[in-house]
């Protein structure tokens, strides 16, 4: 009997019963929060139904809303979806150098505003913000293990920017980020969607994502030429609402009056494709470029370059990954499942 305890004690505390295995991905998760419909909250989302995926933190940017609605959304979010032990350092409310003006505040985002956030669905999260600041923690977690944590950043790169300028430590220590953002004119589909050939997040902060596409960290580069390819379909939307879990509730009420009004609606996908390329790189095809943003005022500001050759002006520049096409169908049954917590 002595012996057989003994045995069976050893097992339990080598391997208990309850033991999941490591992920295979330990992320920070960076963002410009907004619930669904918004890209980011489906793209947590499926981050959240990804046992791929171990959550270091997550830290907020101002870029589709302002940071404290960033804060608020996200908060709530994790309250609804029973993850509250997930915590959150809310990050920079300006880009580097990025100033307000008539266009920003007549285009899309408000990453300029200083307005309150508005009551997330159920009301303020009880949850609230890690005392430290989002560029201080991406600091301290990175470097306290280096070569472990990955970043997914989807939304304008100001906080990473800070941390590499802080401590320069952070580029030998992150193992990669895998970015949403920019688009590429070389590669089919490279236009951009916030001026000709900006795309969003590089546009809101092109000093950040010039700092971090030069910081020599291993990059994956999510840009629009592959979100182009990407769409949500009514079927897929009614599979997800039908599941009912809380989040699933959550992103009926708030897109179910789109797909009803028109049923043909099928919104492309950008956040959530970086974190799909995350848990089944197999989605995505990538090639490696060279890639650069343009931080200089003027017509090009917030454009992101990329080019298979050097060429005048891109002596040093780093060479990246960059996702160019993706298997829709399988992408797409990749997040019904993981949303549907069918897996
Ligand atoms: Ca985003």
């Amino acid at each position: 009997m002595r012996s057989a305890c003994a045995l069976l004690c050893a097992a339990f505390v080598i391997a208990p019963a309850h033991a999941q295995p490591r992920a295979a991905h330990r992320i920070i998760f960076d963002t410009d929060f907004a619930l669904p419909p918004q890209d980011d909250g489906l793209a947590l989302a499926l981050a959240l139904d990804s046992p791929e995926l171990d959550f270091v933190g997550i830290t907020t940017v101002a870029g589709n809303y302002n940071v404290a609605r960033a804060n608020a959304d996200v908060l709530r979010m994790l309250e609804i979806a029973g993850r509250e032990e997930i915590k959150v350092y809310g990050g920079a409310s300006r880009p580097l150098a990025h100033a307000k003006d008539a266009f920003a505040t007549s285009h899309y985002g408000k990453w300029w505003s200083d307005e309150p956030a508005p009551a997330p669905p159920g009301g303020f999260a009880k949850k609230t913000l890690e005392a430290e600041s989002a560029a201080d923690f991406i600091i301290r977690a990175t470097t306290a293990r280096p070569g472990d944590v990955e970043i997914v950043a989807i939304g304008p790169l100001t906080n990473i920017a800070t941390a590499i300028r802080r401590a320069p430590a952070v580029v030998r220590a992150v193992r990669r980020i895998v970015i949403m953002g920019g688009a590429i004119a070389a590669l089919p589909d490279g236009a951009g969607n916030i001026t000709p050939n900006a795309e969003f997040n590089f546009w809101v902060d092109p000093e950040a994502a010039r700092v971090v596409l030069r910081s020599g960290i291993p990059i994956v580069l999510s840009p629009l030429n592959v979100s182009m390819k990407t769409s949500f379909d009514r079927d897929s939307f009614r599979a997800i609402a039908a599941s009912g879990s809380p989040i699933a509730k959550m992103i009926d009420a708030r897109m179910r009056e789109r797909y009803d009004a028109n049923p043909d609606y099928h919104p492309h996908m950008y956040d959530e494709v970086a974190v799909a390329s995350v848990v089944d790189p197999t989605l995505v095809k990538t090639r490696s470029m060279i890639v650069d943003v343009d931080a200089a005022p003027g017509i090009d500001y917030g454009v992101s370059v990329g080019g298979t050759e050097t060429w005048p002006g891109s002596e040093g520049v780093a060479t990246v990954d960059v996702q160019y096409d993706i298997d829709n169908a399988r992408f797409m049954r990749l997040f019904v499942d993981r949303l549907s917590h069918r897996r």
